[in-house]
C-alpha cells in the first residue's frame, strides 16, 4: 500500500469518526418544559379539565405500530413539573403509567439512586434505581407529587368515538433538582387489550424492552429541557478532537505534495 493511499484510508476513518457521532447525538429526543405563569397550573384531576388546560405545554406524539398513539404534554411553574399523557385508542382505565426523571442527566445501564419514577395504577407510587439493575425499587412517596387518570371526553383536542385514557401527574422541582436546566425523561404507558386480557406496554423513547416496572437503560432515555427553545447541543469534545487530527492529516498531505514535485 503506498503512502498516500494510506493516507486516504485514515483520512476516511477520520471522516467517520466525526460524523458518527452528531447522528448519534442528534438521535436523543427532547421534550421542552415551558415556564408557563403559576396561575395557569392544571388541575390534577386525571383528565382535560378545560379545553386550554394543557394549551401552553410542549406537545410530542409517538405513533406505534399497533395503531395506537401515545401524546405527552409537558410543562412547568416556578415549583413543579406537569405531565399530561394521552392515548386516544384508549378507552377503558387500568393498567399503569409512568413519569421518570434522570435527576443528574448522568444516564448509564442500570436504573441509579438519582433516578426517580412515579408510577400511577390503583395508587400512586415512588420508585428509585439500585444501581444494578433496570428494575424500579419502591421508597414512599414524597408527599407533594400528585396524579390523577380518568376519561378524557370533547375538552381534549384528540376526540375519538368514546372517551378516552388520560394521566395528569405533578412532580415537584424541589424533590427532583430545582437548579436542572435538563433531567433525563422516560415515560411508561402499560394497559390491558380491549378484546383480550394481555397487557400492552408502551414508552417514550420507544423501547422493546418495556414492561411493568422494568424500565429502558437510563442511557436509552430523551430528556426534558426547561431551555425555552430547545436547541442543538454544542460539539461534544471528542468530535472536536477529531476534526483537529484531520486538519492535521490534510497538512501532512499537503506537505508530501510538495516534497513529490
Ligand atoms: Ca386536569
Ligand atoms: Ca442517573
Amino acid at each position: 500500500m503506498s503512502k498516500v493511499r494510506f493516507i486516504q484510508l485514515l483520512f476516511i476513518f477520520a471522516m467517520t469518526i466525526v460524523a458518527l457521532p452528531i447522528s448519534a447525538f442528534a438521535q436523543q429526543p427532547t421534550i421542552a418544559l415551558p415556564l408557563i405563569e403559576a396561575s395557569d397550573k392544571p388541575e390534577i384531576d386525571g383528565l382535560w379539565t378545560t379545553s386550554d388546560e394543557w394549551s401552553k405545554a410542549s406537545l410530542t406524539s409517538l405513533n406505534y405500530t399497533d395503531g395506537t398513539q401515545l401524546v405527552i404534554r409537558a410543562m412547568r411553574d416556578g415549583e413543579s413539573v406537569y405531565v399530561l399523557l394521552e392515548m386516544p385508542q384508549d378507552f377503558v382505565v387500568d393498567g399503569h403509567a409512568a413519569v421518570c426523571f434522570d435527576t443528574l442527566s448522568d444516564g448509564g445501564a442500570y436504573m441509579n439512586p438519582d433516578d426517580y419514577c412515579f408510577v400511577l395504577g390503583e395508587n400512586l407510587r415512588e420508585f428509585h434505581g439500585d444501581g444494578r439493575t433496570t428494575l424500579m425499587q419502591q421508597i414512599p412517596l414524597e408527599p407533594d407529587v400528585v396524579a390523577d387518570r380518568g376519561l378524557s371526553g370533547t375538552n381534549s383536542p384528540y376526540r375519538s368515538a368514546s372517551d378516552h385514557v388520560t394521566y395528569e401527574f405533578q412532580v415537584p422541582m424541589d424533590h427532583i433538582g430545582a437548579d436542572r436546566t435538563q433531567y433525563g425523561f422516560y415515560v411508561t404507558f402499560d394497559t390491558l387489550g380491549q378484546t383480550t386480557n394481555y397487557s400492552y406496554y408502551y414508552s417514550w423513547p420507544d423501547s422493546k424492552s418495556a414492561s411493568y416496572l422494568r424500565v429502558a437503560s437510563p442511557r436509552a432515555w430523551g430528556i426534558a429541557s426547561t431551555s425555552s427553545d430547545v436547541e442543538i447541543p454544542e460539539f461534544p469534545l471528542h468530535v472536536v478532537g477529531a476534526i483537529a487530527a484531520l486538519v492535521g492529516i490534510m497538512a501532512i498531505i499537503g506537505r508530501i505534495k510538495i516534497l513529490k514535485p
